[in-house]
């Protein structure tokens, strides 16, 4: 009679992945389905999606187009699922990453509602052991992370926010439920991405709407519109060569940058170019000249079309002034798009309020206090971003060989090779961890490129009968001066408050941290140390 008592859990795995999102739902699929290993992806929600999970905030919507967001490992994935937007919002996403888990009975290998707050290397074993919130402990060869770049929510330690007697909510923390700001005076705190997306849904219910802008942003228009059937059939017929842009191209999404200089044209051909790419809308805005993001001068005629823009819609000359008075170039900070973002101004209901000349100084019982003012307020959003890339790494407690904590090894600032590896924390790879183009490109594309890049690795070592990978500091610290060099060749690191610097975050290191070269030269990078029999990892028994 076979023993047929199922094992504890965790006794015998291969691998442990943390988070059930793109990254983590990829990763099992390939380590399990492709290599035969045994492996468990622990998530703490209660489904998948990983950050979409939590991101259900009013105008929760993607910013790469619905064709680009999706895996395209799978040409019958591929061409059996539907978008129905230009741009797939939150709850579709999630219907996605279901429809996944379900096609390719990912969910039994998943534990849900298991937060992990403990991760250590025991070197004698060559395994890690990972403690849950629960108190469990598993442990696996490998480690991998796949808990995304922006969930690790920023709630600025306003004074007195304990003491507010009105509700409020972090974006990135939304509840399932829903919030409803009917009759209701809101504060809405952050004007990124998230802060443009969520204002002219909630102006639409709120009785009053005030939004505290620290920095100005830029925004070009989504043009979010229901998919026509036409296109619908073109998208299922193209896969090899969407996927072929994708993969070749410096963000991964489904258009190329044009190869044109901004010095090319004339300033009415530029002209020209910017209507049409703001007629276009969307992250487009950006391929209109390949040195936009390169040459201050071309990146300045961008922003001052952009800027006119925004003069062009909001009424009020002081509103659209303070909106315009954006300080740092177009797209060195990761570019919002919008629908009707800069026409909410013109609403009776909506105020915009300037906190950086007069910043928030205490969250009072009743409202929010500013230096100058006081704001009576009924709901406060904080869209006040992300502890960025570093925050959900560290948030795991990792301790490497010797119990040396990952914090300790980051100290000053995220230190890697390829964004994937750590010295001193052998068999732990961190998807599209620092270091990696991760944010600066489509997400979709960075992580099916990690994760199979990650399974090649294991499948190489479990060929050889080897049973280590662990990156060296000198791999580390030439990779870590190839980040700076392919950042500092372009304008990002001139906003010098964004998130990519980890700016955000008070006390956090300012390192630029994606890598700033491109998606086809970083796989091209991956691909050659692959074929130098990892170089500059050292592979051991
Ligand atoms: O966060 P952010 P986000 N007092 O950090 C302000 C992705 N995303 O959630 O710039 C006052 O960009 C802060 O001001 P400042 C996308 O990659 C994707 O909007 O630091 N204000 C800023 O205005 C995006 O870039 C999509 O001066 C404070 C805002 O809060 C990333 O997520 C949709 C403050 C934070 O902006 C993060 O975007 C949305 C304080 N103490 C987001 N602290 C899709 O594609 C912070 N701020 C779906």
């Amino acid at each position: 009679m076979p023993d047929m008592t199922p094992a504890p859990a965790g006794r015998d795995l291969d691998a442990l992945i943390v988070g059930a999102g793109f990254a983590g739902l990829y990763q099992l699929l390939c380590l399990r389905d492709r290599l035969g290993l045994k492996v468990q992806v622990l998530e703490a929600g209660d489904g998948v999606g990983g950050t979409w999970y939590w991101n259900r905030y009013p105008g929760a919507r993607c910013d790469s187009e619905s064709h680009a967001y999706n895996y395209t490992f799978s040409k019958e994935l591929f061409e059996e699922w539907e978008w129905s937007e230009r741009y797939p919002d939150h709850a579709e996403i999630r219907r996605y990453l279901d429809h996944v888990a379900d096609r390719f009975d990912l969910r039994k290998d998943i534990r849900f509602g298991t937060r992990v707050v403990g991760a250590r290397y025991d070197e004698a074993a060559n395994r890690w052991s990972v403690t849950t919130e629960a108190g469990e402990t598993l442990t696996a060869q490998f480690l991998i992370t796949a808990v995304g770049c922006l969930s690790t929510a920023n709630v600025p330690k306003f004074p007195g926010l304990e003491s507010f007697q009105g509700q409020w909510y972090h974006t990135g923390q939304w509840p399932q439920e829903g919030v409803d700001f009917t009759g209701k005076r809101v504060g809405l705190i952050g004007t990124g991405s998230t802060g443009i997306q969520a204002t002219p849904v909630i102006a639409q219910t709120a009785a009053h709407l005030t939004v505290f802008q620290r920095t100005a942003n830029y925004s070009v228009p989504a043009h979010n519109a229901p998919l026509t059937p036409e296109f619908k059939a073109w998208v299922k017929e193209n896969h090899a060569e969407i996927r072929r842009i994708m993969h070749t191209n410096t963000n991964g999404q489904a258009f190329f940058i044009e190869d044109r200089s901004g010095h090319e044209v004339t300033p009415e051909q530029r002209q020209a170019l910017y209507e049409a790419a703001w007629a276009k809308g969307g992250l487009q805005f950006r391929g209109v000249f390949r040195d936009m993001l390169l040459d201050k001068s071309v990146n300045d005629t961008a922003a001052e079309f952009l800027k006119a823009k925004i003069r062009a819609i909001v009424k009020d000359p002081a509103t659209a002034a303070l909106l315009a008075d954006i300080d740092h170039p177009y797209a060195a900070k990761r570019p919002p798009i919008d629908t009707d973002y800069f026409a909410t101004f013109n609403r009776d209901n909506v105020s915009l309020v300037n906190v950086r000349a007069a910043p928030i100084e205490a969250i009072t019982p009743t409202g929010l206090r500013t230096k100058d003012a006081e704001y009576p307020l009924d709901i406060i959003v904080f869209a006040t971003g992300y502890d960025a890339m570093t925050g959900p790494l560290l948030k795991l407690n990792i301790l490497g060989r010797g119990g040396q904590p990952l914090a300790k090894a980051w100290e000053a600032g995220p230190r890697n090779y390829l964004g994937l590896q750590v010295a001193g924390f052998p068999n732990l790879f961190t998807i599209t961890g620092p270091g990696s183009p991760s944010v600066l490109c489509n997400m979709p594309v960075a992580i099916e490129q990690h994760a199979e890049w990650i399974t090649g690795c294991i499948a190489h070592l479990r060929d050889r009968g080897l049973a280590r990978v662990e990156t060296t500091e000198a791999a580390m610290a030439e990779w870590v001066a190839k980040v700076n060099e392919a950042a500092n060749v372009t304008l990002l690191p001139q906003a010098h408050h964004s998130w990519y610097l980890g700016a955000n975050v008070p006390g956090k290191p300012r390192v630029f941290m994606p890598y700033a070269g491109g998606m086809a030269r970083y796989r091209a990078i991956c691909d050659a140390v692959t074929e130098k029999g990892y170089e500059g990892f050292v592979l051991s028994d």
